[in-house]
């Protein structure tokens, strides 16, 4: 069997607002657009992936969260409504998404193999989180891939944050073992905003641009501290710093995503891709693309 690879691996938030003022038909609510921004920078990221094949999407939510463990997907379909509990006046989704359980199945097993915790969710009537479904519609608004859906196992409220990236690494590395192994071709996505202050109430209009920036200075000084390090090749300086990145600026990387993601491609040394930054409501959010496929000797 030809060897898998990864072709891609993208940094790939999920705020319900980025859907909300997309307006897809399987969203209820209705907006006059809003975060163009963010959103010309999803576009820009599904350019760049345009002409690139690939088998499948695997996918870590910081919203499915998990506290015994990492789970994942482990029916072929789930389809419902998914809604979110904080904004439900701007997301309620209806999905139908395809695993591929073959994948989820050998990156869990290899995970169990490695001495993590693992359990594949195969309740029928489990509902997906808007995480999953915002970065899944984002990236690929046609649903035409199956998926890899992997939860946040909490270790960070257990222990701290250097336990969660410890078993996020290793969770990383494996995972990129069995996508190597599988011989598929793979893209991977981190669905998580950096900065993660939100303002505490709505505008009267949640889409009225006139309100939207970062919640504080100190939040926008740390984003753009990681946007330099993304964009010069320096990720080993992101797990480095994680610890005081994800304590100050409340980052959604508590969830284990980036460090999983950043593992996952190997501590990569290459520059990453800016396609767009943007706040939503206070939050700060990067959307990045690592071609790894550009980088053939990084995925040997
Ligand atoms: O889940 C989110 C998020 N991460 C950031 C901003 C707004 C809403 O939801
Ligand atoms: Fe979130």
């Amino acid at each position: 069997m030809t060897q898998g690879e990864i072709v891609a691996g993208c940094l790939a938030p999920h705020p319900p607002h980025l859907v909300y003022a997309e307006n897809p038909p399987q969203n209820e609510p209705v907006a006059e657009g809003g975060w163009e921004q963010l959103r010309w920078g999803y576009e820009r990221l599904r350019a760049s992936l345009k002409d690139v094949e690939y088998d499948a999407i695997v996918l870590l939510s910081p919203h499915w969260q998990t506290y015994v463990g990492t789970h994942f997907l482990g029916l072929p379909n789930f389809k419902s409504l998914s809604v979110d509990p904080v904004f439900p006046n701007l997301f309620r989704y209806h999905y139908d998404l395809n695993i591929d359980v073959d994948l989820s199945t050998k990156i869990h097993d290899k995970a169990a193999d490695a001495g993590l915790t693992v359990k594949m969710m195969e309740n029928p009537d489990f509902r997906v989180d808007y995480g999953t479904i915002t970065t899944g519609h984002m990236f690929n608004p046609v649903w035409d891939k199956p998926l890899v859906v992997i939860s946040s196992n909490r270790s960070r409220d257990y222990y701290s944050v250097e336990v969660m990236q410890e078993m996020m690494i290793e969770l990383g590395r494996v995972t990129r073992e069995a996508i190597l192994e599988s011989g598929k071709k793979v893209v991977v996505l981190a669905s998580n905003s950096l900065s993660h202050r939100h303002f505490t109430t709505e505008s009267e209009i949640p889409e009225d641009m006139s309100k939207e920036h970062i919640t504080s200075h100190a939040m926008h000084l740390w984003d753009m501290r990681m946007i330099d390090y993304i964009r010069s090749g320096q990720a080993q300086r992101i797990l480095d710093e994680m610890p005081e990145f994800t304590e100050q600026a409340i980052a959604e990387s508590d969830g284990g995503g980036l460090s999983w993601l950043l593992s996952t491609l190997d501590t990569p040394s290459y520059p990453g891709i800016l396609h767009g930054y943007g706040t939503i409501i206070g939050t700060g959010n990067a959307i990045v693309e690592w071609p790894e496929r550009n980088h053939k000797e990084a995925s040997q």
